[in-house]
């Protein structure tokens, strides 16, 4: 999604941009551009593509300020171009950029065009700053300005601005995209997450809704939604510049693979006494909530969505706590009915997916009394509008795809798992069973991530391959779900996944000698329901590639290749067999040359609709 960075500095601002704006490419962008103020003139300039390209054409003909903003785009209105690229400026005086979307972009357009303004770009931003303008040609001050202009605005919008008539002072303005004002020494910042400033600070003020900020080298100037001024907590971040570092990894998907082990022993530490849950993990108020509930609804999107499938398995099977699960886009629009007392929980790695943030306000607009958020940024919109939080602890994650995100959420989610069951079946004895075996996966991930050179070989299958089918069973069907997306979103294979009983209804049609067949099958109850369903692929010429626990009789033929997956405990399991999948995903992406951290089209953080 759209990165933003700005600042108003005793030095030239422009290498503080271009840094931020490059630890900001992780969210994903097609055009980069930033703006500055000198001798009260306006310098811009914009590239389609990456920032070391906007990088290039700063080397041939630099610019230099004080004060600016910056700005990864990620097009929502208009195709990705250079002069559709952010900043977006008005008679060369009021330059702007935005993440977000302003949705009565038409009408106004309309009226700025019926007064002569020009419009150069197709983005729905660019009425932000003729509408600025106009608004200053009859109001005295760029503050009083932005806060008259705001007003017309409908929809979402993070902005940072600047105006050649007031050149030491920066606005920044937070309605629904998140922004963060970073506090350097006779210094300030702004960008839409940390990253992108760790290197001139590590302490932030975190804007909230409707906020408004007046910025300048001396002065920081809070209004909030009601025009009173604020005062904001500065908050000590406990990242640093190389918290977001590759290392000695080709990619920080890689890198993030092989961190699992250590982020689930971060997501457990210090949660548990004795083997037993300790509930004040999920916020003060935990006991009470969980008292009172009597079902579970989660909302959630893409790999989030995985882990809430994969945990409504473990509530019903485990503890018999009746579970919904929905995508939050869907969850949002249909008008459901909610019963009483029923917990919504939402899963959202940033913490920011605009769809996950609005099914949640429509659950609390619908009745909803408790809401519990399973996030790993502390600072963002959900944590601050959930009742319970519980952070995964995963750590800064920059792969587009996510991975440790993914398995540190289904810790902990198992931790609710815990905490709820106990109100309803889940007994102290399977309570006990259950936290030994979360405490041993960290080494056991360790032990399956030694598969990686058989995967590797493995990869070279799929590189030509235009489609693959991706099969389990019961709380392994969304793993597979989640294995089709990974080697989607960064192969650009097609791929889906199937409960493997559903083959037999429909998508058996399409198999064939060219279609791979990846099965997840550990050794549980389902297991001779999955060799049948096995079989039914073998039998007519589909390649399969069988992820099977080691100690069962492997059958491999020659269609039939088996990977030994190490010995698991049965409700961890899932999390053990993501990890192949991911590798898998990884190599194949590899191997056909994808861009694997960002691949195309994609964001990290979605916080448009
Ligand atoms: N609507 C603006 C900004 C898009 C955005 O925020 N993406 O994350 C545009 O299309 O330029």
């Amino acid at each position: 999604m759209c990165g933003i960075v700005g600042g108003v500095a005793q030095r030239n601002i422009v290498p503080i941009l271009l840094e931020g704006l490059k630890r900001l490419e992780y969210r994903g962008y097609d055009s980069a551009g930033l703006a500055v103020i000198n001798n009260q003139t306006l310098f811009r300039k914009r590239e389609l593509g990456k920032v070391k390209g906007l990088e290039a054409l700063l080397q041939v003909d630099p610019i230099f300020g004080p004060i600016g903003i910056a700005h990864t785009r990620w097009a929502t209105h208009g195709k990705p171009s250079t002069e559709n690229a952010h900043p977006h400026v008005s008679s060369n005086k009021v330059a702007v950029v935005h993440n977000g979307i302003i949705e009565n972009h038409e009408p106004l357009r309309g009226a700025l065009i019926d007064e002569g303004y020009l419009f150069t770009s197709e983005t729905d931003t660019e009425v932000i700053v003729h509408q600025l303008y106009q608004t200053m040609e009859h109001t005295q001050g760029f503050l009083k300005a932005v806060k008259l202009m705001v007003k017309k605005l409908e929809g979402a919008y993070a902005l940072g601005i600047i105006c050649t008539e007031e050149p030491d002072t920066l606005i920044a303005c937070r309605k629904g995209s998140p922004l963060v004002i970073g506090v350097g020494i006779g210094e300030y910042f702004i960008a839409s997450d940390v990253a992108a400033l760790l290197p001139v600070t590590q302490r932030f003020i975190f804007l909230e809704e409707g906020d408004i900020a007046s910025i300048s080298i001396d002065k920081l100037i809070i209004y909030d939604a009601n025009d009173e001024v604020v005062t904001r907590p500065v908050k000590e971040s406990q990242l640093t510049a190389d918290s977001v570092d590759k290392g000695d990894y080709r990619h920080y998907m890689l890198k993030e693979i092989y961190e699992q082990p250590f982020a689930i022993s971060q997501a457990l530490e210090g949660r548990f006494i004795n083997n037993r849950l300790q509930e004040n993990c999920f916020g003060h108020k935990a006991a009470e909530v969980f008292d009172t509930i009597k079902s579970i609804q989660i909302l959630a999107c893409g790999t989030s969505y995985h882990a809430g499938l994969v945990a409504r398995y473990w509530f019903e099977r485990l503890a018999r706590v009746p579970c919904n699960i929905e995508v939050a886009s869907e969850f949002r629009y249909r008008n459901p009915v909610l019963a009483e007392n029923t917990l919504i929980v939402t899963i959202s790695q940033s913490g920011e997916t605009a769809d996950t943030l609005a099914a949640l306000q429509e659950a609390k607009r619908l009745g909803a009394k408790y809401s519990l958020a399973i996030c790993n940024v502390p600072e963002s919109s959900l944590v601050r509008e959930s009742d319970l939080v519980l952070m995964t602890r995963a750590g800064p994650e920059i792969g587009v795809a996510s991975t440790k995100a993914f398995t540190t959420q289904l810790t902990a989610l198992m931790l609710l798992v815990i905490a709820v069951g106990r109100r309803f079946e889940l007994t102290e004895a399977m309570e006990q069973k259950i936290s030994s075996d979360l405490f041993k996966l960290p080494r056991k991930i360790e032990a399956v991530l030694k598969l990686d050179d058989q995967i590797k070989v493995l990869a070279e299958q799929f590189a030509e391959k235009e489609h693959a089918l991706f099969l389990g069973r019961g709380s392994h069907y969304p793993i597979a779900m989640e294995g089709a997306l990974k080697l989607k979103e960064i192969s650009y294979i097609h791929a889906e996944a199937y409960p493997a009983g559903e083959l037999k209804h429909g998508p058996l049609a399409l198999i064939d000698s060219e279609m791979p067949v990846i099965t997840v099958a550990p050794n549980n109850s389902l297991l001779e329901k999955l060799k049948s369903n096995i079989q039914e692929v073998s039998a007519r010429g589909g390649q399969l590639i069988v992820f099977m626990d080691e100690t069962l009789a492997s059958a491999a033929s020659e269609n039939v290749q088996i990977i030994k997956v190490p010995q698991v405990e049965n409700e961890i399991s899932p999390i053990i067999y993501t990890i192949p999948l991911q590798l898998l995903s990884y190599y194949v992406a590899v191997l056909k040359g994808t861009d694997v951290d960002q691949p195309r089209n994609l964001a990290k953080s979605v916080t448009v609709e």
